[in-house]
C-alpha cells in the first residue's frame, strides 16, 4: 500500500509534512545514487556546519531540497536542522496545525564519498507557541530514510513503526511493522575510542567479549544504518560520553530523539547510559545543537547495562 494511503486517517497537514519529507528524500536519493557521476563527492568548504564538522556538498544541498518542500508545505512554523546555526522561522500562512520539523538532512557523512548506507533523519512535533526547544515526549511523528541498497523510510506515527521501501516508479510502499525481538547477538559501538570510554562503559563492553557470549561487533558509522540493523536483528547500539567528549557526540534534538522514539515505540529502550538510566526522550533540551550520550536496543541488552553499572 502507498504510503498517502496507509496514512490517510492522521491529520490533513501532519500527513503534508510526512509526504514533503517523502518527496525530499526522493530527490535525495537521486543524487546519493549518482553522486560519482555528478561531481558531488568531497567538501563543500573549508567551513564547519553548527556541529563543528566540515559540510560535504551532499550535506548542503539536501539541506536545501528539506527547507523548500517543508516551506511549501505551509504547515510548519520551525526548523532545525544540523546544518543550520539557527532555528529557521517559516512566515505563518495558514491557520491549520503547525509543525516542528528538526532534522538531519544527510546523516553519516563520512559515509558519502565511500557508497556506504547514510540518510535523512527527522522528528515533527506540533508546536502551538512557536518555541525552539521542544521535549522528545512531544513528538507525534519520528522517521529516518536509509539510502542503502535500497531506499527505505522507517516511520513511527501513533505509536507504530513501520517500514516502507521506495519502489522503481518512486512511490513509498508498506513492507510491514516492525517490533525490535530479534534475538541476534549484536554489539555496535566505535571501540577505536575505548581508551577513553569510563568506567562502566568498559565493563559494558567487556561483558560482550566474555569467553562463551558469542557476539559479534557491527559498527557501519552511520548512526541510521546501525540503528536500522538493530531494530531488525536486534542487540545494541551506543555512541556513550568518554573523556574527550563529556556528552557524547550525537545531538539531542535531530538525531537522539528521532531514533529513541522510534526504538521505544518498536519495544526497545533508548538510555542516557554514562551512569545513567534516565530515558532519551526525558532529556529537556537547552541547545538546538546539544548532545548527548545514546545507548540503544533491546531491553534484554540495555537492561544488562543497567545490572553491569549497578544502577
Ligand atoms: P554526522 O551527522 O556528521 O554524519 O555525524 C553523526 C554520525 C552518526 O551517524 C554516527 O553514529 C557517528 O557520527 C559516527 O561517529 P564516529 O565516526 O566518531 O564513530
Ligand atoms: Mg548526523
Amino acid at each position: 500500500m502507498e504510503i498517502s494511503l496507509y496514512y490517510s486517517k492522521i491529520d490533513p497537514s501532519l500527513l503534508k509534512v510526512i509526504l514533503a519529507l517523502c518527496v525530499s528524500s526522493i530527490e535525495i536519493e537521486e543524487l546519493v545514487r549518482f553522486l560519482a557521476l555528478k561531481n558531488l563527492q568531497g567538501d563543500h568548504s573549508n567551513e564547519q556546519n553548527s556541529s563543528g564538522d566540515i559540510q560535504k556538498k551532499l550535506d548542503v544541498i539536501s539541506n536545501e531540497i528539506v527547507i523548500k518542500h517543508l516551506t511549501q508545505t505551509k504547515c510548519c512554523n520551525i526548523l532545525l536542522s544540523e546544518e543550520n546555526e539557527a532555528p529557521i522561522v517559516l512566515k505563518k500562512e495558514s491557520k491549520t496545525q503547525l509543525y516542528t520539523v528538526a532534522y538531519d538532512p544527510l546523516d553519516g557523512s563520512s559515509n558519502i564519498d565511500c557508497n556506504a548506507p547514510i540518510g535523512t533523519i527527522y522528528s515533527i512535533t506540533p508546536n502551538e507557541k512557536d518555541e525552539t526547544l521542544l521535549g522528545g515526549n512531544q513528538i507525534v511523528v519520528a522517521g529516518y530514510v536509509l539510502y542503502g541498497p535500497s531506499t527505505e523510510l522507517v516511520l513511527s506515527v501513533n505509536n507504530t513503526v513501520d517500514r516502507f521501501v521506495l519502489s522503481a516508479n518512486k512511490k513509498y510502499l508498506h513492507v510491514g511493522t516492525i517490533r525490535l525481538n530479534g534475538k541476534k547477538k549484536i554489539y555496535s559501538i566505535n571501540e577505536a575510542n575505548s581508551n577513553s570510554w569510563n568506567r562502566d562503559m568498559k565493563n559494558y563492553i567487556d561483558g560482550y567479549k566474555a569467553n562463551g557470549t558469542k557476539y559479534t561487533a557491527r559498527y557501519i558509522g552511520s548512526m541510521l544504518g546501525d540503528v536500522h540493523r538493530t531494530l531488525l536483528y536486534g542487540g545494541m547500539f551506543c555512541y556513550p560520553a568518554d573523556k574527550k567528549n563529556p556528552n557524547g557526540k550525537l545531538r539531542v534534538l535531530y538525531e537522539a530523539f528521532p531514533m529513541a522514539k522510534i526504538v521505544e515505540d518498536a519495544g526497545g529502550s533508548a538510555i542516557l547510559g554514562n551512569n545513567s538510566k534516565q530515558r532519551i526522550l526525558d532529556i529537556v533540551p537547552k541547545d538546538i545543537h546539544q548532545r548527548t550520550p545514546i545507548l540503544l536496543g533491546s531491553k534484554e541488552e540495555i537492561n544488562k547495562y543497567s545490572i553491569i553499572s549497578k544502577l
